[in-house]
């Protein structure tokens, strides 16, 4: 007969097993990755644990339709939803052998392993808070934020999205990263910042880099997505850092101004209930109960955010 080591830190509680084995456990999931897994009507998070006896805890829900597979929002704030029904319930398990992630998501239920024992919750309030990951340079163009002036939401170039998540903050169609790079001969301005005018303003402030009295806007062509157009084959120079030939493109559509967030999710569940499913159906109830924090890293956001779609019956202009 299978020998479980039987350890527990937290909450211990005691039961028996179906085949008369005494185990304890405390609901700790602390130290494992939460995971997800479903599409885009109803998703799982679980954690698994194969350390000295084999369970799980999962919590499904679908009452994340709307967002994307991988990750719970971008939305900072609070999503709050009541654990009722099939659809969105809490469920722990034991098993008779390891459980690994295949265990989850699927249509037909796997027979092994073997559960155990179940736990499932009969009430309880789930709470989910994003927040954002802290990030010094937020936009990822190599400009600290507090050099970007987040403090006073400085926008350069007025085009709505503040410097500290503007990918362009002059607006002249190069990207602030691409407009720093420099050569050890380069001139740079008081603050070491690549200067090809030398008029003190930084390239990636400039919106005329070479002072040619032509904008670098209407100097780069397609977005900068063919550098070669943008090059005076006689100087081997781009024509907005060449004073001495300039091209006349007008009429470009600005970079796409998308940036890269991570953010994370703590998963939390009032007031939780859950039941024994066989033996003696004992309840055990937490005040509060953490499953753990998703977290997303690296989602594109683009600015400026997307205003929400006018809901039925407003007037649209
Ligand atoms: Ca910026
Ligand atoms: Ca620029
Ligand atoms: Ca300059
Ligand atoms: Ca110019």
């Amino acid at each position: 007969m299978r020998t479980y080591l039987c350890l527990g830190i937290l909450l211990l509680f005691l039961t028996s097993c179906d085949d008369g084995d005494i185990i304890f456990t405390s609901f700790d999931f602390d130290d494992q990755d939460l995971k997800v897994c479903g599409d885009a009507e109803n998703k799982v998070f679980y954690k698994i644990k194969n350390d000295n006896i084999f369970e799980s805890i999962s919590l499904s829900t679908d009452q994340l339709a709307t967002i994307e597979e991988g990750f719970i929002s971008t939305e900072i704030g609070e999503i709050t939803f009541s654990l009722s029904g099939e659809n969105n319930k809490l469920v722990y398990r034991t098993f008779d052998d390891a459980v690994t992630t295949d265990y989850f998501c699927n249509n037909i239920p796997p027979s092994t392993p073997r559960v155990q024992q179940e736990y499932k919750s009969v009430g309880g309030t789930v709470i989910i808070i994003t927040q954002e990951t802290a990030s010094d340079d937020i936009d990822g163009d190599d400009i600290l934020n507090t050099l970007e002036g987040m403090a006073t939401e400085q926008d350069t170039d007025g085009d709505g999205i503040f410097d500290y998540l503007d990918i362009d903050d002059d607006g002249d169609n190069v990207p602030t990263s691409e407009e720093l790079k420099k050569l050890a001969t380069d001139p740079v301005n008081a603050d070491g910042y690549k200067d090809s005018d030398e008029d003190g303003i930084a390239d990636y402030l400039d919106d005329d880099d070479d002072n040619d009295g032509v904008i670098t806007r209407w100097e780069v062509t397609e977005l900068n997505t063919n550098p070669a157009t943008n090059y005076n084959p006689t100087t081997d120079q781009p024509y907005y850092l060449d004073k001495t030939a300039s091209i006349q493109y007008e009429g470009a559509e600005s970079l796409i101004n998308t940036i890269k967030k991570s953010f994370s999710s703590l998963i939390r569940i009032q007031d939780l209930k859950l039941k024994n499913q066989g033996g003696d159906a004992e309840e055990i109830s937490f005040e509060s109960y953490t499953l753990g924090t998703f977290v997303s890293n690296n989602l594109e956001v683009t600015y400026p955010l997307e205003e929400e779609e006018p809901t039925e019956g407003e007037e649209t202009n």
